[in-house]
């Protein structure tokens, strides 16, 4: 067996440091955490889609009320208490965890505030993996809405933390998207001090896409099943259609929920690019590498995608060696049980789990090729992309 080969690892799995939970209780707009009458513990709301219901719990509350249905989502103890982590960590086996602030990061901070917190919010990171030395590793948030040379003295310090392995990012960017020429810059620094792009859905598609029934019916399931997919897919196809790939060569993306709708939807883009007048054109640039060069070459995929269908396609698009490409998550504290307790197991892990097992039709301890796969997806792939050693 290879380093890290039968270790577990969790790249996909959030916190909140107390520091940040602060802030959204500090805020009037979303995201915020608020409480209620009727919730044991505050509520947090982060999604667009959730606004109307906040203004609706908002105006009974103020009225002396229990709001009908409570927006959000219930801000309990997963999200920042580091003992509740490691708890879920032992209850799962999982071996290392490789843990990144949630949406919306610092995206929403003013261009002044940007850079101070980013660095206390990094340095708690820093803390904890240092306290849990070898089990905890983490990708940073940068001060994105910042001036250009905060942001990236913002990664070369973060770039000398010891358990920093890259760093989390929203779709956003600057504020116009990840094909903004501007952040060529960041992409290069980053690229040249090795560090990973978690790349992490947030925003989704707008509201109207949902339809007129889905605030009262359809609870979160379209703006997370899909709004979320579909955002991380138009994203990295902006950025691939605006050549930066080809650019920055060097980068490495890991793209979370298994790239969205990517897989499946690499062929299309291939075709459209084939037979699009504008981009063969004069006029037109069309990018160098192929989107399946750039999968099999630039870009690492999570296992966050619940299904060995989807799980299939993911290592399919990722190249002749796509299983090495792939890393188990669980996206802890989000998506906790709901007709269980919250100490126990996660059917988001159980899962994501056995779903890896079952795309490869192999168990972990198994001693075959596809035994060897599985134990690479479920942690020894991020051991050895990730360098998960202890210095
Ligand atoms: O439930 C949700 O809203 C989320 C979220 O915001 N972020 C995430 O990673 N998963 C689920």
């Amino acid at each position: 067996m290879g380093f890290g080969d039968g270790k577990v690892v969790d790249i996909h799995t959030h916190m909140y440091p107390p520091e940040y939970v602060k802030i959204l209780e500090s805020r009037t707009s979303i995201p915020l955490v608020r409480s209620f009458p009727g919730s044991p513990d505050p509520r947090l709301i982060l999604l667009d889609t959730e606004v109307p219901i906040l203004e609706e719990a908002e105006a009974a509350k103020a009225r002396g009320e229990t709001p009908a249905t409570i927006p959000g989502r219930p801000l309990t103890k997963h999200y920042s208490s580091l003992n509740q982590k490691m708890h879920f960590m032992e209850t799962h086996e999982i071996d290392i965890s490789v843990v990144s602030l949630a949406n919306p990061w610092l995206d929403f901070l003013s261009a002044s505030e940007a850079g101070p917190i980013a660095e206390s919010i990094n340095a708690d990171f820093s803390r904890m993996c240092e306290e849990k030395c070898g089990r905890l590793f983490f990708f940073a948030a940068l001060p994105l809405t910042a001036p250009r040379d905060v942001i990236l003295a913002s990664i070369a310090h973060v770039s000398s933390l010891p358990y920093c392995r890259g760093v989390i990012f929203g779709t956003s960017g600057l504020g116009k998207g990840l094909d903004d020429p501007d952040l060529l810059p960041v992409f290069h620094a980053l690229a040249d001090a090795k560090l990973m792009i978690f790349l992490h859905p947030h925003y989704g598609l707008p509201n109207e896409v949902w339809g007129p029934r889905a605030k009262e019916n359809y609870g979160h399931v379209l703006p997370l099943a899909l709004g979320f997919p579909m955002e991380t897919t138009i994203a990295v196809t902006r950025m691939y259609l605006a050549g930066v790939f080809d650019q920055v060569p060097k980068l490495n993306m890991l793209l979370a929920h298994s790239g969205g709708t990517l897989p499946f939807l690499a062929g299309r883009i291939e075709s459209c690019i084939l037979h699009d007048g504008h981009l063969h054109s004069a006029a037109g640039t069309k990018p160098k590498k192929t989107i399946w060069e750039v999968l099999s070459s630039q870009i690492y995929l999570d296992a966050v995608v619940y299904s060995d269908v989807g799980l299939k396609a993911a290592v399919q698009a990722s190249g002749p060696e796509g299983h090495e490409r792939l890393m188990f998550g669980t996206d802890h504290p989000f998506f906790p049980p709901l007709g269980s307790d919250e100490e126990g197991e996660w059917e988001s892990v159980t899962w994501n789990g056995a779903a890896v097992r079952k795309a490869f039709g192999a168990e972990d301890g198994e001693d075959s090729e596809e035994g060897k796969k599985v134990r690479g997806v479920m942690g020894a792939n991020a051991v050895r992309v990730l360098n998960l050693r202890r210095d």
